[in-house]
């Protein structure tokens, strides 16, 4: 029975697999089986984590048998596949997601309900692998959702970080960072493939050969390597029966340890080169919108491209098929700069291994490659030392230097005696060290390079990268980010999601656009009155979480006013700061009266970069302010501050429905996108903004009168940096704002020493890179308007749902269909 027929015919080699039943007696039989036989204990004696991990495993079995049906016809159709190449990726938990995905919610709960054991109990027992820093990371993981969703083939690639974005903790009121060990529970969801490992080179020389053509042509010599071991992750689509694949990398030793040198006693260096290579995957730089040019970086990005390319290539692809035509069988976008080595490395591949023509392999070279830029501030565009690629990566910075070559022969040509702008676009730049700009090489190798709201994609064509939008206008485009419904309404808001399905059905889901159906109910007393119900609720959740997880108790009945992103100076929570201060001050020197200050709670949720100075102390400050604000009977019934720890995608799902107010106050101009706007916006909340990334659609969509709209546009900003800004003059004329920040720089609280806001107050007074005190009277009025039109319950409750219902643009699964249609030209299958 078990013979090569059997092999070559039956469906468990060849499938189609079949799922196990969808039924409660058919799921129970396969959790207990995973308990006993995947875990090795029985139920009797079997822990929380026990559980978790079998319950896990066997809801992956049910998804598992569509991934295997999905990647095999996949292969046989040969079609387009979308490479998602990216560095991070923030996926939050994964098994409510999983469940969703297959609809087993409801049988697994009354399943384990048999089994005396309870849903959220093992949900919460998940670490939610935090393989990413905030916006990007977890952009990533919305567009593999959304892509899974809409049936289209999709391999994301990054790396398999053994620890996270760091665990944030809090000892006298300092970020202290602790490492994240998402894995040492290890991770049910996770297929590792150590059998399928790449080699990945590094380093040595490169040298001039002459091949059996008698062509003569250059070679990489390396001098060391690693392995690269995948790692697959499932992705599901949403009720449609398409798994898609993530594929992470961990790097390995070649050789594990030297026997030798062990046996002589030397433990450590016999195990040198294994700790060196392991480095490569074993931490996530925890920067954000900052590059750190540091080797072992440029060693990841190179590690999780070569390892993908070759993959794709080598194990995706049939072994007889000809690389000319590898644009028609998967588009590699880029995520940032962090993954562009990927482009000399695709060309080191075609023309040094596969032996093609240069200018055949770059010809398609420019078809398999599109590039997003998220960034605007120019210190975070990433540029590589030739000094670091020549000794990491010596063949590549020829293929650079190539690359290059070519394409100001290109500019000179189309621009004759113009040797400036030769200059200026050249990738390779001589100041202030010599080195690559990866921006620039992604623009040149990119089909299309894109921004991610309008105005972000508008200053990089006119500010970041005008040259080359001038030289090729039609590369350029627009997509405007999204966010996945699935995860942060549906999963997230289970009290709104019932409310809307109750009104309009749940097409919305994945068609987020339905919304808009929500419209008319704004005028319905008795929706807006369900929808603060919802709201309510929400709140209690948040509460129950909040003093449980982090000992905060939140006050009733105030007003939510929520700030959570990464700690930046450009996102400007110091602002956030001040208005608390200032509304404080007033109430503590009788300039305003108790009774007319609408109670609120302010929370924030932030991650500072650990080498990132003032981001530090504004942290300090805000737990400082917090502390005082808390002993402070005069106050304490009116002003909350709340900053729970290590705020991340499970806390996000909490906060974000709870919120009534959505601060998205960063200076106009530097935000490229955000997305939290976005998510704030669906689930009900009113944005506070200025004119920055996708705040100005928002405000379009949602229309000037349910926006509370605030400070310099960017074409002011600019105005004002050219004239001079001169910060300390600010705080002269405006004694609201010198009120504030003598409070903060007073000591009060600092129990009386006046040192410890020092940095950040003289950083306000004569720094202020990002404006905060030219923008803080006016936002100081918004957030008065927010004050008067709270007051109203019912007229905010009508302005909070026509967000909702005139935000459905923002899913991310209208992001993904605009780049299959505008740069990947990929479809579903
Ligand atoms: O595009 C996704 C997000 O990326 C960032 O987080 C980034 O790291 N560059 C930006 O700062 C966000 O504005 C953007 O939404």
């Amino acid at each position: 029975r078990f013979g090569p027929e059997f092999a070559a015919t039956h469906p468990l080699a060849v499938g189609p697999v079949v799922s196990p039943p969808h039924s409660v007696d058919g799921f129970v039989k396969e959790f207990l089986r995973e308990l006993n036989f995947g875990t090795g204990v029985l139920l009797s004696r079997a822990t929380v984590n026990d559980q978790y991990v079998a319950l896990a495993r066997t809801v992956a079995h049910y998804l598992a048998a569509r991934w295997l049906e999905g990647g095999r016809t996949r292969r046989e159709a040969g079609v387009k596949v979308v490479g998602y190449l990216s560095a991070e990726y923030l996926l939050g938990r994964q098994l409510g997601n999983a469940l969703l995905a297959t609809g087993l919610r409801d049988i697994v709960e009354e399943g384990l309900e048999s089994c005396g054991i309870n849903l959220s109990t093992l949900r919460a027992q998940e670490v939610e692998p935090g393989l990413g820093n905030g916006g990007l990371g977890r952009l990533a993981a919305c567009f593999i959702d959304s892509l899974a969703t809409l049936n289209v083939p999709c391999i994301g690639y990054g790396i398999r970080y053994e620890y996270g974005i760091f665990r944030q903790t809090f000892v006298d009121g300092r970020q202290v960072e602790q490492p994240d060990a998402w894995l040492s529970l290890g991770s049910p969801w996770e297929f590792p493939h150590p059998e399928a490992a790449v080699q990945v080179d590094f380093g040595g020389t490169t040298e001039e050969y002459v091949d059996e053509d008698g062509t003569p042509r250059r070679r990489w010599l390396p001098s060391w390597n690693v392995l690269g071991v995948p790692y697959n992750y499932m992705v599901p689509g949403y009720h449609n029966g398409r798994v898609n694949t993530l594929r992470l990398w961990s790097a390995q030793a070649t050789k594990a340890f030297d026997l030798q040198i062990f046996n002589s006693g030397d433990y450590a260096e016999a195990v040198r080169a294994q700790t060196f290579a392991e480095n490569i995957s074993k931490v996530l730089y925890p920067e954000d919108s900052t590059p750190q040019g540091r080797e072992l970086r440029l060693q990841q990005q190179y590690f999780f491209v070569a390892c993908s390319l070759r993959d794709f290539i080598e194990r995706e692809l049939p072994a007889d098929f000809d690389l000319h035509d590898l644009p028609e069988r998967i588009i590699f976008q880029l995520n940032d700069t962090h993954p562009v080595i990927a482009v000399p490395e695709l060309m080191r591949l075609l023309v040094d291994e596969r032996k093609m023509d240069w200018d055949e392999a770059w010809a398609v070279t420019q078809k398999c490659f599109a590039y997003t830029c998220h960034t605007l501030l120019p210190e975070a565009l990433e540029v590589w030392p030739t000094e670091m690629l020549a000794k990491l990566l010596p063949r590549h910075l020829e293929i650079i230097y190539q690359i290059n070559d070519g394409f100001l022969r290109e500019v000179r040509e189309a621009f004759p005696g113009d040797e400036m702008r030769a200059r200026r676009m050249s990738i390779v730049t001589d100041y202030p060290e010599r080195a690559v700009r990866m921006a620039y090489l992604a623009t040149v190798a990119g089909a299309k390079v894109n921004g991610v709201a309008e105005l972000h994609s508008q200053l990089l064509r006119d500010k970041v990268l005008p040259d080359f939008s001038e030289y090729w206008p039609e590369k350029f485009t627009n997509v405007t980010n999204g966010v996945t419904p699935r995860r942060f309404i549906r999963l997230a808001n289970w009290n709104f999601t019932r409310l809307i399905n109750e009104t309009i059905g749940t097409g919305w889901v994945t068609d987020l656009d339905r919304l808009a159906e929500l419209e008319p109910y704004a005028e319905d007393p008795e929706f807006r009155a369900r929808f603060r119900q919802v709201k309510a609720a929400n709140k209690e959740r948040l509460a129950k979480l909040l003093v449980a997880r982090d000992g905060i108790v939140l006050p009733e009945g105030h007003l939510l006013d929520v700030m959570v992103k990464r700690l930046h100076e450009y996102k400007r929570q110091s602002m956030k700061l001040l208005h608390i201060l200032s509304t404080y001050e007033q109430i503590i020197s009788g300039a305003i009266d108790p009774a007319t200050v609408t109670p609120r709670t302010f929370v924030f949720g932030a991650k500072a970069a650990p080498g990132y100075k003032m981001a530090k102390e504004t942290i300090f400050a805000i737990n400082a302010v917090a502390a005082t604000l808390a002993a402070d009977e005069r106050t304490n019934h009116l002003l909350t501050v709340a900053f729970p720890a290590n705020y991340n995608v499970t806390l996000a799902e909490k906060l974000i429905p709870a919120a009534d107010l959505s601060e998205q106050i960063s200076l106009a101009g530097k935000e490229a996108s955000g997305t939290g706007n976005m998510k704030f916006a669906l689930n009900g909340a009113l944005t506070i903004g200025t004119d920055d990334g996708a705040n100005v659609e928002i405000r379009e969509l949602v229309g000037d009168d349910n926006f509370i709209l605030f400070g310099m546009s960017e074409p002011e900003v600019a105005d004002l940096q050219a004239r001079g800004y001169n910060p300390a003059a600010v705080y002269e004329s405006n004694p609201l704002l010198k009120r504030a920040i003598d409070l903060l720089a007073s000591g009060h609280f600092t129990e009386g020493n006046r040192d410890a806001m020092n940095p950040l107050v003289m950083d306000l007074l004569y720094n202020d890179r990002f404006l905060a005190l030219a923008d803080f009277q006016s936002y100081i009025e918004a957030q008065a308007k927010v004050d008067e039109l709270y007051a109203d319950p019912d007229a905010w409750s009508r302005k909070a749902i026509l967000n909702v219902a005139r935000t459905g643009f923002f899913s991310s699964d209208r992001s993904m269909r605009e780049y299959l249609d505008r740069i990947w030209h990929a479809k579903a299958l």
